[in-house]
């Protein structure tokens, strides 16, 4: 897959704002909160969208959810309650093509999305 800025984000040629890293996960605040929490988390290892992994990429994508998950407690909004959501090409919304799981919370959130 071509670079993305979110690949630079991982090599930090660009600033963000980092609250999570592991080997394989980097979580960095949305530039453009949708909520008061709202961090994506991304595998390092890029693929573009949610219909590149495969069956050898569950682990990451386990971890990916699980990183959610932690920040979600360590933010104190767990109980309360957030909202996962990963957007898939042109119809799901996505626009950056790195695959990211975005974390939104701190909010009531409505259903169904736009
Ligand atoms: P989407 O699921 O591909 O639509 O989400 C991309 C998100 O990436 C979106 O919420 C942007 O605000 C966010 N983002 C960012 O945090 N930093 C950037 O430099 C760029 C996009 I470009």
């Amino acid at each position: 897959m071509s670079d993305t800025i979110f690949s630079k984000i991982i090599r930090r040629e660009i600033p963000a704002d980092i609250v999570y890293e592991d080997d394989d996960v980097l979580g960095f605040r949305d530039v453009n909160p949708q909520a008061p929490i709202h961090v994506l988390f991304i595998p390092k290892r890029p693929m573009a969208t949610l219909n590149d992994a495969e069956s050898g990429d569950a682990a990451l994508l386990g971890k990916l959810l699980l990183a959610c998950a932690d920040y979600a407690r360590q933010e104190g909004v767990a109980e309360q309650g957030y909202r996962t959501v990963i957007n898939c090409n042109d119809d799901g919304g996505q626009t950056v093509f790195h695959l990211h799981v975005h974390l939104l919370a701190g909010r009531r959130l409505t259903w169904p999305p736009g």
